[in-house]
């Protein structure tokens, strides 16, 4: 081990979290590569614990838990047919059509022993990370049989990772982490023990999908899907025993930059060959390669309209290459007009996925998965979802959420945002009561893909307490019902093991006052009401009102002397209110019915515009704007409790971020208290001090 690997921080998977069950003597029987897994990952923490490890042994052992494949053959050992038959009997109680599936198992307690079974390798990789999850109550002699089955099949991370270092993004676009753990200055960065690490976090947490390349690809990561191909087997086979399958981002014009085609038109036979023969060599290379991830005709990247086609041509030309060896294309739908003429009003930015997908629908291939950003501006800490969720019946669609934190804080702010996915996630785009979008995301076989948080940093994620999020969205992924605070105790726990720590209670306790509500603390402070960006341009970090005001780019707030807002209703404005279903349709139309939260995202108001909660439009943007900031310095606050109660590494990390944070919300709140009492004249109702 490298004095750097001693170093990295364990995540949620650190030694102590298996303490538990490598105290145990533990049976794992069946066969395959992931079985192997199991069983490396049990022997090792059997060794580091005291517990006994056993594989498919010939002769009866007295065991503790017992993984098991359903199908494997019979064993000699009692106890061990004792605890398979329990499993058994707990999924007959389930009743008919309870099946496992490929990833998910069933846990069940047969006297002393505790019971996982699954029908394939995968079901038991995960079996063991809940039993991690779950540490000595696995052994529980009351603990109930649950049966587990991911309800999203494609759980997903896209890295942005760029192979040589782009002059402008470096070598993570949107990374705030360090450099990519994949790729440095143009080469694979080789170490593969730490993507190997990567993985089991990965898998712990439930991710089984990666791709590993941006999706703006240039000239140095376009090869990768040809000539630098080995690179990314490379990945592939570090991955594969943790369940994961290797994505990869391709440019929509490779049969030219690769191929030396004149042309990348979907209609043109040479071109379609092209990409069938390309594919094929993929797979012989990596045969359980996931498929590709496609940003077309999307801020400059190529894409089908240059030849007059649409998406759908575009899409299914991949897929067409893809289908025969059971691979996906992922195609975006983050398709706008970057080069806006802000004069112009009847452009709205926020229409622009919705116009150009939706009349697609029904002709995508069923290989083909359009990937939706979850609101249809961009990531923001606040938009309503987007529309084409609702406005797709026939095409598979998995939602986009961002985990690195591009307009979060950057992961120099605490802001968790399990909260927020699984409102999201929650929504019910028909009307309250209705199909939400974790089903529509279960439903067509589509999934959650979440853009990636983890750099070479030694805490992967640049603030510590980001970890979390990453951990959350494949939680989410697993299983969108969970509660986010529940999501969050499991994180903590595991990262901050009890049995580790003098006072987890208030380990706990404290993590969970400064993270629980740090969401919308960050909204607070930040653009009021749903109205988005004013970002610092360009980098997107720190305010900057004004600062995409009169660009190419779409996203304005219309702030004058009398209001501020975007009518996007059918009545008077861009028509954007109108895309989704009557229900919310209806609501959003509505300056009166419009949630307080997304009202200048839909409205342009005038100042005094009373909201919901009683409050003026104006007096609301001073209020939260003060309030943010003293929530931050409470967060700094409690932060300082837990010194030398945790890890000091950790603590030193989270304590200059908090500075940091504080220093940041404060510039926030100045400059949009400043700039709105500048433009209103109206003064705070409380006095308090503005620029
Ligand atoms: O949020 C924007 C980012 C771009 C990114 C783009 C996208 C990868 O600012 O850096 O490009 O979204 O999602 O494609």
């Amino acid at each position: 081990m490298s004095a750097e690997e001693a170093r990295v921080h364990a995540a949620w998977l650190p030694p102590e979290a298996f303490r538990a069950l490598g105290s145990r003597r533990v049976l794992v029987h069946g066969d395959g590569m992931l079985v192997d897994t199991v069983l490396d990952e049990v022997a090792r923490a059997c060794a580091r614990y005291g517990g006994r490890v056993w594989h498919s042994p010939s002769w009866d052992v007295d065991a503790d838990l017992v993984l098991a494949l359903r199908g494997a053959d019979e064993l000699s050992s009692a106890a061990v047919e004792a605890a398979r038959a329990a499993g058994e009997a707990a999924l007959a109680k389930v009743g008919a059509g309870a099946v496992l599936g490929d990833e998910g198992f069933v846990l069940a307690r047969a006297g002393d022993v505790t019971a996982v079974l699954a029908d394939a390798p995968a079901g038991l990789l995960y079996g063991l990370f809940h039993l991690v999850r779950l540490g000595p109550a696995a052994f529980d002699s009351t603990r109930p049989t649950e049966r587990h089955r991911p309800a999203l099949r494609q759980r997903m991370l896209n890295h942005w990772d760029n192979v040589a270092v782009h002059p402008v993004m470096g070598q993570v676009e949107r990374g705030y982490a360090g450099g990519s753990i994949f790729w440095r200055d143009g080469r694979p960065r080789g170490d593969l023990a730490r993507v190997r690490e990567y993985a089991r976090l990965l898998a712990a947490c439930g991710i089984n999908a990666i791709s590993v390349n941006n999706v703006n690809v240039a000239r140095t990561e376009a090869r990768l899907l040809t000539n630098r191909l080995g690179d990314v087997a490379e990945i592939a086979d570090v991955l594969r025993p943790y369940g994961i399958r290797v994505h990869l981002s391709v440019t929509f014009a490779a049969p030219v930059v690769l191929g030396g085609l004149p042309t990348a038109d979907p209609a043109d036979e040479a071109v379609r060959a092209w990409w069938a023969a390309t594919t094929r060599q993929v797979y012989e290379r990596i045969p359980d390669f996931g498929g590709y991830v496609v940003k077309a005709d999307s801020e400059g990247q190529p894409g089908p309209f240059t030849y007059g086609r649409d998406h759908a041509d575009g899409a299914n030309l991949l897929a067409d290459a893809l289908a025969p060896h059971g691979g996906v294309v992922h195609w975006r739908a983050f398709v706008y007009n970057h080069h806006q003429d802000w004069r112009d009003r009847s452009t709205d930015r926020a229409r622009a996925a919705y116009d150009h997908f939706v009349p697609l629908d029904g002709r995508f291939r069923a290989n083909v998965v359009l990937q939706v950003k979850f609101g249809p501006v961009d990531f923001q800490v606040r938009e309503p979802v987007s529309p084409v969720l609702a406005a797709m019946p026939a095409t598979r669609l998995a939602v986009e959420v961002q985990v690195t934190q591009e307009y979060t804080g950057q992961q120099r702010h605490v802001c968790h945002l399990g909260p927020w996915w699984s409102e999201v996630l929650r929504f019910a785009p028909w009307g309250p009561g209705g199909r939400t979008v974790a089903d529509v995301a279960a439903g067509e076989g589509g999934g959650l893909v979440a853009v990636a948080n983890v750099g070479d940093d030694l805490f992967w994620t640049g603030h510590p307490l980001a970890q979390a999020n990453l951990y959350t969205v494949g939680r989410l992924a697993w299983d969108p019902r969970l509660d986010p605070r529940a999501v969050l105790d499991e994180w903590i726990a595991l990262t901050f093991p009890p049995s580790a720590m003098a006072d987890p209670e208030l380990v706990g306790r404290t993590l969970h006052e400064i993270m629980d509500d740090s969401w919308r603390t960050y909204e607070r402070y930040t653009a009021p009401l749903g109205v988005g960006f004013m970002v610092h341009p360009g980098d997107h970090y720190g305010p900057d009102v004004d600062g995409y005001e009169y660009t190419r780019w779409g996203t304005y707030h219309f702030a004058d002397r009398d209001g501020v807002g975007v009518d996007r209703s059918r009545a008077s404005g861009t028509g954007f209110a109108g895309q989704y279903p009557p229900y919310w349709s209806q609501v959003y139309e509505s300056p009166e019915r419009c949630p307080d939260e997304l009202l200048l995202f839909f409205h342009h108001v005038p100042y005094g515009h009373v909201l919901h909660s009683g409050s003026t439009v104006i007096q609301h943007i001073y209020d939260t704007h003060f309030a943010g900031v003293e929530e931050v310095a409470a967060m700094r606050g409690r932060w300082r409790t837990l010194k030398g109660l945790i890890d000091p590494a950790v603590y030193e990390r989270v304590e200059q971020r908090l500075d940091e944070q504080v220093r940041s919300a404060t510039e926030w709140r100045d400059q949009i208290n400043t700039y709105f009492f500048r433009k209103s004249g109206v003064p705070d109702a409380r006095g308090r001090r503005i620029h």
